[in-house]
């Protein structure tokens, strides 16, 4: 029992709602998590890997209505609604409250209450933030003992000082009166996954899925640290983290920040294909970024864990998170299933196995999809996971366990756009290249539920995570570029792999030719090459993006690189219609940035 008076009384008043027939405090321990895993093995949730192909590993598949973050149930409930701002769901939060509290009554009978005390970021950072999941899900609790530093030691630190935390409650929303009637992946129809921003409080309910139930992740090191970021005076944003070194020895570390599925976990283990130069892994998600002493700006990754898209992730795209992968100590979600117990998914290799077992259960072959099913159905579901120790990664920088970060050369913005967006241009000043995160835009993916394909507006690929008033969170940025002196401050980048010709092929190749984009990167932060200045931004000189060696033709490069009046004459109005759907909160500087670039395109 923890000595931790503000966490015992909390747990025995949930305890006493959701009425659970058993409370377990985690210590993260591997003893602990054999327990959990026999557990799911018993109630179906899992299956264990081949030990001698994938040690210590384990399949789940979800509920088919289960599979991705549900943004149409998910909730800022700031006392006042103007502090959520109009790209957020809202509801009063006493009223969410006492709706939820309903949810909540009796809502883990027949189950147990877990409770993993957690910490987002380093236990001896100057500043730790502390979490408490309580969940009636142990699937939740194997997935955070990868994601977080949870267990014993977060407990400890936290009991040390009385720390206080942010309480994180879960529950899949299905009591079980008779343990038979339990299903493989409990979960309910009625979702809602629910921030108090002012007192720093998560509640979730009714989903066992990713961003939705791994409370540490999207909820706690985007949402709320948002807003502890903005009273704080920090950032915390949805980007990876690298450290990248030139032939000559020298490093930078860059940031990026793609919105979901668009290429983050990609970039941030990429092996370039240009000679001499390396990347190192720090992040593949989520950074938090603050000033130093030095008036620089730091990043560190909050998370331990991959929670990889997994189709698409093969030795040809990813090596490096093939191989973090084979280490084993992984949780996979919603991919195919071998018969020699592997898992597979689209795009790990060229051909599909024979015998597989598709996400939701069904015998599936290359050739005839899944039986009973539609032909043409993937095997894994387009939005299946990887989750995987971090530490696995063959190319980890030393640097990711130091406390301080590392210091912050670029921040590169990006989206999935067929059009209108260079593949790489660079801002002409801080306030530019927060235009550029700010109308970034992008086709909606797999990883929400929704419609796929649907370009919308996300804000430094935030839209969904932004725990406060978005205008608010654009001067938040335009002040984090006034903290410091210009020359310390990153320079700030946009990029684009999805630019696409009339037939819809992908006109870059990607993947680890994005190489050769990060090298244009570095030779603009030394200053060693020129630019061409367009209201799309700043953009390579002929001849400057290293291609050698690239198929590529001379009119596909001229058309993934070039600026195009046309395109850009359709969307800046589009640009324009969008700040002025946020209101009067958003900073001047946006409107002078539109109307530089406005001028700029009347006078070319
Ligand atoms: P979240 O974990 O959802 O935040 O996604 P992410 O941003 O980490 O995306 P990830 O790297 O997992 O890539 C998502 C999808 O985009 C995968 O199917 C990749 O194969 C594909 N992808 C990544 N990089 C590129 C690229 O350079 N070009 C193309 N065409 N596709 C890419
Ligand atoms: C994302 O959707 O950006 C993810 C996956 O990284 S989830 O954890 O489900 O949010
Ligand atoms: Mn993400």
């Amino acid at each position: 029992m923890p000595h931790h008076a503000g966490l015992v009384k909390w747990v025995q008043e949930v305890a006493a709602l959701t009425r659970p027939a058993a409370i377990h405090y985690c210590d993260g321990s591997d003893t602990e998590y054999e327990t959990f895993v026999d557990l799911l093995v018993e109630s179906g949730t899992v299956v264990r890997l081949n030990e001698e192909i994938k040690p210590n590993s384990v399949y789940a598949r979800t509920d088919p209505d289960d599979v991705a973050r549900v943004e149409d149930s998910t909730f800022i409930c700031s006392v006042k609604e103007n502090d959520a701002g109009p790209t957020n769901n809202w509801m009063d939060p006493d009223k969410m409250k006492a709706t939820m509290t309903k949810l909540y009554d009796g809502c883990m009978r027949g189950r147990t209450l877990y409770v993993i005390p957690f910490c987002m970021g380093h236990i001896d950072a100057a500043e730790p933030k502390f979490g408490v999941e309580i969940t009636d899900s142990a699937y939740v609790a194997i997935s955070m003992r990868i994601m977080t530093r949870m267990g014993a030691e977060a407990l400890a630190a936290m009991e040390a000082t009385e720390a206080s935390f942010v309480p994180a409650l879960h529950s899949v929303g299905m009591p079980l009166d008779d343990p038979t009637d339990d299903v493989p992946w409990p979960c309910n129809d009625v979702k809602y996954i629910v921030h108090f921003p002012e007192e720093r409080m998560i509640w979730s309910y009714g989903s066992g899925y990713g961003g939705n139930s791994l409370l540490g992740k999207k909820c706690y090191a985007l949402r709320i640290a948002s807003v502890m970021g903005r009273d704080e005076g920090w950032l915390a944003e949805h980007m990876l983290i690298l450290k990248l070194t030139s032939p000559e020895g020298r490093s930078y570390h860059v940031c990026a920040a793609f919105p979901s599925a668009c290429g983050k976990t990609n970039l941030a283990m990429l092996e370039p294909t240009i000679e001499g130069w390396s990347v190192e892994t720090l992040g593949d998600d989520i950074a938090w970024l603050r000033f130093g002493e030095d008036g620089r700006l730091y990043a560190v990754n909050p998370e331990t864990g991959l929670f990889g898209v997994a189709p698409g992730t093969g030795m040809d795209t990813n090596p490096n998170a093939v191989a973090a992968i084979e280490g084993g100590n992984s949780i996979f979600t919603n991919v195919a299933l071998t018969a020699d117990g592997d898992v597979w998914w689209e795009g790990m290799s060229r051909s599909a196995p024979p015998n597989l077992t598709d996400w939701k259960g069904r015998p599936w072959t290359a050739r005839g999809g899944p039986e009973g099913g539609r032909l043409g159905e993937k095997a894994a579901h387009p939005n299946s996971r990887f989750c995987t120790p971090i530490e696995q990664t063959p190319i980890l920088s030393k640097d990711y366990n130091n406390p301080a970060g590392v210091p912050v050369d670029a921040i590169i913005f990006g989206g999935r756009r067929q059009n209108t967006i260079p593949l790489v241009a660079q801002s002409r000043s801080w306030s530019h290249g927060v235009f550029m995160g700010a109308t970034c835009s992008s086709e909606t993916t797999a990883a929400a539920t929704g419609a796929v394909g649907v370009l919308r507006r996300d804000p430094m690929a935030m839209l969904p995570f932004i725990g406060y008033h978005v205008g608010d969170y654009l001067a938040h940025w335009i002040e984090m570029g006034n903290s410091t002196t210009h020359d310390k401050l990153p320079k700030i980048f946009y990029v684009n792999w999805f630019r696409r010709d009339a037939d819809g092929r992908f006109l870059w190749p990607g993947f680890k030719e994005n190489s050769r984009v990060l090298k244009w990167v570095v030779e603009r932060i030394e200053d060693r090459v020129g630019v061409i200045d367009t209201p799309a931004g700043m953009l390579p000189q002929p001849g400057d993006l290293d291609v050698t060696g690239l198929d590529i033709t001379d009119a596909d490069l001229a058309a993934v690189i070039g600026y195009s009046p046309t395109e850009w004459a359709d969307e800046l109005p589009r640009i324009r219609r969008w700040l002025r759907s946020l209101g009067s909160k958003v900073p001047v500087e946006m409107d002078d940035e539109l109307w530089l670039i406005a001028e700029a395109m009347a006078r070319r």
